[in-house]
């Protein structure tokens, strides 16, 4: 039971034997796709949304995958199923391969696929309880026609300079505007708000990554009755708002309490992100992928 690595369809069991080329051009250059999904429960969560988009953020780039989906799902399952763990974190990195010292592509023969599968990080238990703090960016989101938010690369720069603003002023995360001044999502998270009685989140075309999580969320919302509407909005609705709370992977649903020294709401986790997040982990825990037989 533990950490499993693949690399190139080589398992190891330790950090230090997992290993990649430095003239990897995801190293050199970040040249690459990835995706950072989870398992609950024995079960991978909505692998066939990620593994799509995996495909779909490579053929953007072209890059191609040496492998067909279905490969790659079952590479995944079986990377995650080796650990012996019920929940899971699953990296999955598609990089353009070993290299020239120099840019082009065509120089990188064959891709190099790494399935990262080990236990989760967490946010702590009491962020989830009392909300976290936000900060707006200085750091604009890039424009889809520099480098399109909707694919998934290993370039994360752009993110990363927000999330040194977001250390630097002391939050929890930083939410990051595009070229016009709205509201796109966060360092690594999607971002709704619930104003006058509706759930509302940007939509794909202001330069989001549409992630799996916001995906979900606005599917359980319209089922359990709410109103959802994929809107621009700016930070001012985001400190009108009643609630408001971020969507990823890692961090599931976690509540916002105060932008820019401002408090949301009444400063609480509203009663509408705790029905959503409920709902979220009763899917979680009971939908997905099996990883082990006695699963299915
Ligand atoms: N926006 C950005 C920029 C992201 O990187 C999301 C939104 C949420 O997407 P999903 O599909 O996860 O709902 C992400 C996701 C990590 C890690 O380890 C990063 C993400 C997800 C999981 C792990 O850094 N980013």
């Amino acid at each position: 039971m533990g950490l499993v690595v693949s690399v190139n369809g080589e398992f190891f069991t330790k950090r230090e034997d997992a290993k990649i080329c430095v003239y990897d051009h995801g190293f050199l250059y970040g040249d690459g796709v990835f995706e950072g999904i989870r398992a609950y429960n024995g079960r991978v969560f909505r692998l066939d949304e990620h593994i799509e988009r995996l495909f779909t953020s490579a053929k953007s780039i072209m890059l191609n995958i040496p492998k067909s989906q279905e490969e790659v799902k079952r590479l995944t399952v079986e990377t995650a199923r080796k650990t012996g763990f019920k929940d899971v974190y699953i990296r999955l990195v598609v990089s353009r391969g070993i290299g020239d010292l120099g840019l082009d592509p065509r120089k990188c023969s064959k891709p190099s696929i790494v399935i990262i599968a080990d236990a989760i990080a967490l946010y702590p238990k009491e962020k989830y309880e009392q909300g976290i703090k936000v900060v707006t960016c200085s750091t604009r989101r890039t424009r889809p026609d520099s480098l399109n938010c909707e694919i998934k690369s290993l370039n994360y720069l752009n993110n990363i300079l927000a999330k040194i603003e977001t250390i630097h002023y002391g939050a929890d995360e930083g939410i990051m505007l595009n070229d016009s001044g709205y509201v796109t999502e966060a360092t690594a998270d999607n971002i709704f708000i619930y104003q006058k009685c509706k759930l509302v989140t940007p939509p794909a075309f202001i330069g989001i990554l549409e992630g799996i999580t916001r995906n979900t969320v606005i599917e359980i919302a319209k089922k359990i009755g709410n109103k959802v509407v994929e809107m621009p909005f700016s930070v001012h609705d985001i400190y009108g708002a009643d609630e408001c709370f971020l969507t990823g992977s890692g961090a599931e649903l976690i509540p916002v309490i105060e932008i820019d020294a401002r408090p949301i709401g009444d400063g609480k986790p509203g009663k509408h992100f705790k029905k959503l997040l409920e709902a979220y982990q009763e899917l979680t825990r009971t939908t997905g992928t099996p990883l082990y037989e006695n699963e299915k």
